[in-house]
């Protein structure tokens, strides 16, 4: 109970952090940008609000220009439900990316960051 205490609030000292530094967004071209808007449409983020890998994911986000659609898979129970029942497990962040008819659930702040560069062609400087 103390420990999920205390972890609860260095996460929010960690949301506060990213909150100031975080990087500006990359200034696509309006094209691209449209692309993205149109793609940001299809994922939706499995997350809690101050668990460190999930604002790690929503600075690099914030930092591509990217608008992600959060879910709280913290409080919401249905939320909890449809992540484990439907991703596989329970972790967040997860990436659900609805696309084509198919979906994928995508676990791992890494791979969730590196799958969002690599998707819209940025590279990592
Ligand atoms: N290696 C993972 C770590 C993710 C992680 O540990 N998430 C914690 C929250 S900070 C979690 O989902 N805990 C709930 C659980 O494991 O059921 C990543 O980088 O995404």
């Amino acid at each position: 109970m103390i420990i999920r205490i205390i972890r609860e609030i260095l996460g929010r000292i960690l949301v506060l952090i990213d909150f100031l530094t975080r990087p500006k967004p990359i200034k696509h071209s309006a094209e691209k940008q449209a692309k993205i808007d149109a793609a940001a449409k299809h994922f939706q983020l499995y997350q809690f609000y101050a668990c460190p890998f999930c604002i790690r994911v929503r600075r690099q986000a914030h930092r591509l220009n990217i608008s992600l659609t959060t879910k709280d898979a913290q409080n919401n129970p249905d939320i909890k439900k449809e992540l484990l029942d439907q991703g596989g497990s329970r972790k967040v962040p997860c990436l659900k990316i609805e696309e084509n008819g198919t979906v994928e659930w995508m676990y791992e702040s890494k791979d969730i960051i590196q799958y969002l560069y690599k998707r819209f062609d940025v590279v990592l400087t």
